[in-house]
């Protein structure tokens, strides 16, 4: 893992995991939308597609309207709490 962290711009920096799944049932979190800005509208969504607890996948919807604005491989300089 020697690339380069890419990092996303976020609406805030107050992180709130609305949500947390674990869609493939291992017992780990693999899907996380988060809350930035403290507004309650979910502005980021991280995704382990490899099942080892650490994102591989980061969007950002910077205007909330769904549809993400932004998409970086790893955890885009926002890392989910544990
Ligand atoms: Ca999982
Ligand atoms: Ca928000
Ligand atoms: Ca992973």
């Amino acid at each position: 893992m020697s690339e380069p962290q890419e990092t996303v711009d976020t609406r805030g920096d107050e992180r709130v995991d609305l949500l947390k799944m674990d869609t493939n049932k291992d017992g780990r979190t693999d899907l996380w939308a988060a809350d930035t800005d403290g507004d309650g509208k979910t502005d980021l969504y991280q995704f382990d597609t490899d099942g080892d607890g650490k994102v591989n996948v980061t969007m950002t919807d910077l205007d909330e309207d769904g549809t993400p604005d932004q998409v970086v491989d790893g955890d885009g300089g926002v890392p989910p709490t544990a």
